[in-house]
């Protein structure tokens, strides 16, 4: 399976190295999900076609990744409505009060203002039925949202769309714990985030022993950042080595004020 071999290989070994740190302080594991839930046999024949692994997971959160959530036909189609019909923006972003370049478009939907690392993306209504998609897609499955204990995911009201044009659009370090994604945000921030287009690695580190590990995420591949994650973890999207095509993120958020 091709999940399976994205796991297996030396990431596999490199995501262990990641986690086997972090087993001291709590239960940090790589689990294929299936294996440990006590699922009937109907529910692990349903998983074993949709494979999901919890990535870095304990009674507080953590990350599941689920490859090829959508499929090829599925994914390109997306991906060829967004290139069409959607415009992104160059933006420029505020470090230390002089305005650099970002090193990737974005475009932004949502009910609320959200600022972030010097930079700001303005209200603009609902998030357009065509992205709300997604969404119903994780709602009506229930093994995801009982992995991430949360049955009912509308109430993510933002969509960022970053574009990593080629190898050297990246995206820096970070949390998403500002302040306007809860009162309840050291212990509770949900993030979903669809990958569209070439692949690129998604590194993640430890705040606590700066020790990283990445994951590659294809086309189709759902990410879904939950509980205490963003408290515990940074993520990135590194310059690739080699040359990239078009990627496309869909990162869904829930802005409160
Ligand atoms: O492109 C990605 O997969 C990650 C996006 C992300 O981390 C963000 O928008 O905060």
């Amino acid at each position: 399976m091709k999940g399976d071999r994205r796991l297996l290989g030396p990431q596999t070994l490199v995501l262990q190295r990641l986690i086997a740190p972090l087993r001291r302080p709590g239960p940090f594991v790589v689990l294929r999900c299936g294996s440990l839930w006590g699922l009937s046999q109907f529910q692990l024949r349903f998983l074993s076609k949709l494979p999901m692994y919890k990535l870095i997971s304990s009674k507080k959160g953590g990350l599941l990744y689920i490859p090829k959530f959508y499929n090829k036909e599925q994914s390109d189609y997306y991906l060829d409505y967004i290139r069409i019909f959607q415009n992104p923006n160059k933006i420029e972003q505020k470090i230390k009060g002089r305005l650099f370049p970002l090193h990737r478009k974005i475009l932004y939907y949502g009910e609320k203002d959200y600022s972030y690392s010097g930079l700001t993306h303005k209200a603009t209504g609902k998030i357009p039925k065509e992205f709300m998609r997604v969404l119903a897609d994780i709602k009506h499955n229930n093994n995801i949202t009982k992995l991430i204990k949360t049955k009912n995911i509308d109430f993510l009201n933002t969509v960022l769309i970053n574009y990593y044009e080629n190898e050297n659009n990246s995206l820096a370090w970070h949390s998403d714990d500002e302040p306007e994604l809860g009162p309840d945000n050291e212990k509770n921030i949900l993030v979903v985030s669809l990958s569209l287009g070439d692949s690129r690695e998604f590194a993640i580190r430890s705040k606590d022993n700066k020790i990283s590990s990445k994951v590659l995420l294809e086309n189709g591949d759902l990410v879904i950042m939950y509980g205490n994650f963003q408290k515990e973890f940074e993520h990135s999207i590194p310059k690739a080595k080699n040359k990239k095509k078009l990627r496309v993120n869909l990162t869904y958020r829930n802005i409160l004020k």
